[in-house]
């Protein structure tokens, strides 16, 4: 192959099928999402191609099964009529006049994009907190392996004493990521593990430290001073650390995760939400009832299983991806 044969390649592959592979991949992940909400709303406009009052009642129950919540579901549909001009009373408008507006309306519910938080001088301290079974390991090695793909230096801390097999998890996703894990014996201080992975990392020079914190606890009222704890050694070790907060949070849990959500806020700051286990719901609606009740951005999404199964949250990709068939 010469040269220009070369760059014309790279030039298909960049044009083509590079984006166009991503946002297929991510409307594949999403599919079940896309069907319980466009899907079901492409079946409505079939039967009702009148938006009367019992369209708009039918619209409701439909966001509302996708979790997409009571406060969010109202503003959708005000924002929609208002849109739709008279009201949308009575009116028949076509199909995709409607999908195009919900679909707008999703995006500015969503607002703009949020990244994650960078120290000004390294390491970058992240805290992922959440109950058990959110993913939250799984969101550290993917994390991880993200940054170490850039070049990136990390120190994991296995900040998860409470079993031991959590321990040895993280460890395999360290090795899978290629990152230092430091860890204590099961039961240690994980106060005294975030202060050896602060310190592992300035001696280091590392780029950023990650903590796997835990879930369980013999009561919540111990986890939550347990997690105080580790935020307040990192913040004395690390000036401006943590510098980001990340609640994992299962998108399959519904409003139970908005409940887990508000008492990590109260606890520990949490400054952004990994929302993992997208690929399997057809509840990705609650996206939207997290941003809008409870103000803290989504950062970041979990769409399966593998490492390379992490996304910046993009709101507008996530519309486009749920909303792919009108493109
Ligand atoms: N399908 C899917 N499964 C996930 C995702 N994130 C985590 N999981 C799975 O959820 C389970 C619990 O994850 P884990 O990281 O151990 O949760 P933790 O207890 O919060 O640390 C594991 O079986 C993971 O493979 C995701 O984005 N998609
Ligand atoms: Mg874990």
């Amino acid at each position: 192959m010469n040269a220009s044969e070369r760059s014309e390649k790279l030039a298909q592959h960049n044009l083509h099928d590079k984006p166009k592979g991503l946002l297929a991949g991510l409307s594949q992940r999403l599919a079940r999402t896309s069907a319980s909400i466009v899907g079901q709303v492409q079946s409505l406009l079939r039967r009702r191609p009148t938006l009367d009052a019992e369209f708009f009642d039918e619209l409701e129950a439909i966001l509302l099964q996708a979790d997409v919540g009571i406060k969010t579901t109202t503003r959708l549909l005000s924002g929609l009529s208002r849109n739709l001009k008279d009201g949308g009373q009575g009116r028949t408008v076509s199909g995709d006049d409607v999908l195009k507006v919900l679909k707008d309306e999703i995006v500015t519910v969503l607002g703009p994009p949020e990244p994650l938080g960078e120290a000004m001088e390294s390491p970058t301290v992240i805290m992922v907190v959440g109950v058990n079974g959110t993913g939250k390991t799984t969101t550290v090695g993917k994390l991880c392996y993200r940054f170490r793909k850039s070049g990136s230096q990390v120190i994991l801390g296995a900040t998860d004493t409470f079993r031991a097999a959590a321990i040895d998890q993280l460890e395999i996703w360290g090795n899978r990521a290629g990152a230092r894990v430091i860890r204590h014996e099961e039961g240690a201080d994980p106060a005294a593990v975030a202060y050896d992975a602060c310190q592992a990392a300035k001696a280091r020079g590392a780029d950023y430290v990650i903590l796997d914190t835990a879930g369980r606890l013999h009561t919540h009222v111990n986890l939550m001073r347990e997690l105080e704890k580790v935020k307040r050694v990192v913040e004395r070790e690390i000036p401006g650390a943590p510098h980001e907060v990340l609640l994992a949070l299962d998108a399959t849990s519904g409003q139970n995760g908005l409940i887990q959500a508000t008492t990590f806020k109260e606890a520990v700051e949490v400054s952004g939400i990994a929302l993992t286990k997208l690929d399997g719901t057809a509840k990705g609606g609650v996206i939207l009832a997290i941003r809008d009740s409870l103000g803290i951005p989504v950062k970041l999404i979990g769409i399966g299983e593998g490492i390379e199964d992490l996304r910046d949250f993009d709101p507008n990709e996530f519309a486009d991806a749920v909303f792919q068939d009108l493109e």
